[in-house]
């Protein structure tokens, strides 16, 4: 089986992180079959949201630790620079929401994948692990730029130092996870959350993207001058044209992401 399956349904490309013996861990060869699916889902204009989860009982372990060592292993110059940094750069650039569906643990570079998506939805039982510190690593894959603005830098610091294992309501409390859903109610629900937006203006939603990923470093200034820019673009959108006319009109709009 592949290490990486996508399957395309009702607008959503579900991508399916899928080494469940090794808990969903990145070889390299998975590492390169994530991005070559991503940019497959980028392409294709019949996707408009992509939702991302694990096979079996967790989401992912983060590196598969047993290919560091050995006459195969990979030196860790390259780990970050050929795996990870293009993995979250093609999250965080995809110009379609990307919803993270944290079916179970969350660790090292698995954990912060799933945070630097666009929707971040966990199972109940799920947790979240920045494993790192406790093998002598630093958190990588985005997630000293994500982990501080999402829960705040002293929260941060703790959770990345002490590797805590955090439960999925925990990660919603502190603000990591947008919703936990019940294990019963789970795939239902958050595919129902991917659908939803892939059926919703979503070129609009890439330029809310685009908006987020500059607000990060921006002056408020330039943030006033950059949603200008942006909502510019979204009002060229026919999407835009259909919104407003669909409500003028009392139906339901229907949006083609154009
Ligand atoms: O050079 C670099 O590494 C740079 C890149 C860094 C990126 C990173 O992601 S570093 C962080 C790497 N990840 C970890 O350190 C997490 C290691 N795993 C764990 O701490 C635990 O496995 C979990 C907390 C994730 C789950 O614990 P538990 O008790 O529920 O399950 P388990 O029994 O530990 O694991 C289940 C199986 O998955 C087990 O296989 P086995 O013994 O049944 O055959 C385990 O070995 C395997 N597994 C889990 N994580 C990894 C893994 N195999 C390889 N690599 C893993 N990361």
């Amino acid at each position: 089986m592949p290490s990486v399956l996508k399957e395309v349904s009702n607008r959503v490309a579900v991508i399916t992180l899928n080494r469940p013996e090794k808990f969903n861990a990145f070889n390299r060869e998975m590492a390169f079959l994530f991005q070559s699916t991503l940019d497959e889902c980028a392409a294709d204009a019949n996707v408009r949201a992509i939702y991302i989860t694990g096979a079996g009982k967790a989401f992912c372990a983060g590196q598969d630790l047993t290919e560091l060592s050995g006459e195969n292993a990979i030196g860790i110059d390259k780990i970050l620079s050929e795996h990870y940094n293009p993995i979250v750069t093609r999250i965080r650039n995809l110009r379609k929401p990307v919803i993270a569906a944290v079916n179970g643990v969350a660790a090292g570079a698995g954990a912060n994948i799933a945070l630097c998506c666009d929707v971040v939805i966990a199972i109940d039982s799920a947790s979240f692990i920045q494993a790192f510190s406790k093998i002598g690593l630093i958190p990588d894959s985005g997630g000293t730029y994500f982990l501080p603005r999402l829960v705040g830098f002293q929260k941060a610091s703790a959770l990345m130092m002490l590797g805590d294992k955090i439960s999925a309501t925990e990660a919603e409390r502190m603000g990591m996870v947008y919703k936990v859903f019940q294990t019963g109610d789970f795939a239902n629900e958050s595919i129902k959350i991917a659908e939803t937006l892939g059926a919703m203006p979503t070129a609009g939603l890439a330029l809310i993207k685009q908006a987020l990923n500059y607000s990060v470093s921006a002056s408020f200034e330039d943030q006033l001058k950059k949603e200008d820019e942006l909502q510019c673009k979204a009002a060229a959108t026919s999407d835009y044209a259909e919104g407003v006319k669909a409500f003028l009109e009392k139906r339901s709009a229907i949006f083609t992401g154009k």
